[in-house]
């Protein structure tokens, strides 16, 4: 049976569940829910997910499951994009961690605030762009010396941190001051078979 995907086609964090599901060739049914509108917030998505947030799945026995990095972790178990070593393991677990507590809440905030809810910098958290900027470097340092976050391959914290870094121009950042970020962004888009979101590339 097919799982239904409840997705807002803006977010990176349901984007995130369609780019496994493609690269694993799961079949989805995708239910376009939007935030903006708020259609995660109507009494029948709240009955589905009261935390009335978008990725929600409705797994093949009927249970939802939401929360992108769960979702995704639940579509690649037993498949490449999870470690089978138990430290490459543990470490992509750590980026995903990383991802939902520092990174989504600096980059997928700020992007929501200047591109969707269209905010003057005078009502926009000024402590959001600097913390982007700590992310970006943090990322840019490990990327150094690697292709992937994790065991020289794509793994899902590759997946989870590109959904939004891809999407940084629109939260005011030029990921050209961080060529290595740059460089992986094209990198996975290429694997994951997207065209770059990136602007003049
Ligand atoms: N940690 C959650 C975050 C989900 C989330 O913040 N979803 C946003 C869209 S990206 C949403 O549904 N917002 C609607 C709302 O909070 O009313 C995940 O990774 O799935």
């Amino acid at each position: 049976m097919t799982i239904t995907v409840y997705g807002d086609s803006i977010s990176g964090n349901c984007l995130k569940v369609k780019f496994v599901a493609d690269l694993l060739g799961k079949p989805i049914r995708w239910i376009e829910t939007s935030v903006v509108r708020k259609e995660t917030r109507t009494p029948a998505f709240l009955a589905l997910n009261p935390a009335g947030q978008v990725p929600l799945v409705i797994l093949e026995d009927g249970r939802p499951l939401a929360q992108s990095n769960a979702i995704m972790l639940y579509l690649a178990e037993g498949s490449r994009l999870i470690p089978a070593d138990a430290v490459d393991r543990a470490l992509m677990f750590q980026w995903l961690f990383w991802e939902q507590y520092s990174h989504e809440t600096a980059i997928a905030v700020l992007r929501f605030h200047k591109a969707y809810l269209k905010k003057p910098e005078s009502e926009i958290d000024p402590a959001l762009k600097p913390k982007c900027e700590r992310v970006l470097t943090i990322m840019n340092d490990h990327l150094a010396t690697r292709a992937y976050f994790v065991a020289d391959a794509l793994s899902l914290a590759d997946i989870a941190l590109v959904a939004y870094t891809r999407f940084s121009h629109e939260a005011g950042l030029d990921l050209r001051q961080w060529p290595h970020v740059q460089g992986w962004v094209v990198r996975i888009e290429k694997d994951l078979g997207l065209k770059t979101a990136l602007p003049n590339l």
